[in-house]
């Protein structure tokens, strides 16, 4: 069985509060949120992290973006904007390794990143 944590939480093993899903990701969000609005869009395949993204995979990527948008118009942040992150290895700040989006909204952000 996986160890990873989001694999759990889209096993069902760990509890989360799932705000989408579907047959290709599941968002649910985020347990330490750092903007009113944080929700992780997450592959329901084991990807690690960006790096280890293939062309089999573009598919799967545009479909994160299609549901970002879509999640952005329902959690309200569409039109004031909002911004998606992916953290990428250590100096990205990565922290589970299972790629994952994180949407973020709700607040103003600001350039460049900390
Ligand atoms: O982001 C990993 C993110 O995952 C971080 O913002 C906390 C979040 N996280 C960790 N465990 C959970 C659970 N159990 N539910 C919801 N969210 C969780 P990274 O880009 O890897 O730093």
């Amino acid at each position: 069985m996986s160890e990873c944590i989001f694999c759990k939480i889209l096993n069902k093993e760990i509890q989360s509060e799932i705000v989408y899903e579907d047959q290709i990701v599941c968002a649910f969000k985020d347990i330490n949120p750092t903007a009113p609005v944080h929700i992780l869009i997450v592959p329901k395949t084991h990807i690690e992290n960006l790096n280890a993204v293939q062309q089999q995979h573009k598919e799967l990527i545009g479909h994160v973006f299609v549901v970002s948008k879509e999640l952005a118009k329902k959690f309200g942040i569409d039109e004031k904007g909002y911004r998606i992150v992916v953290n990428c290895g250590p100096d990205g700040g990565q922290t589970i390794d299972h790629l994952h989006f994180h949407l973020l909204g709700g607040r103003k952000f600001s350039w460049p990143a900390g």
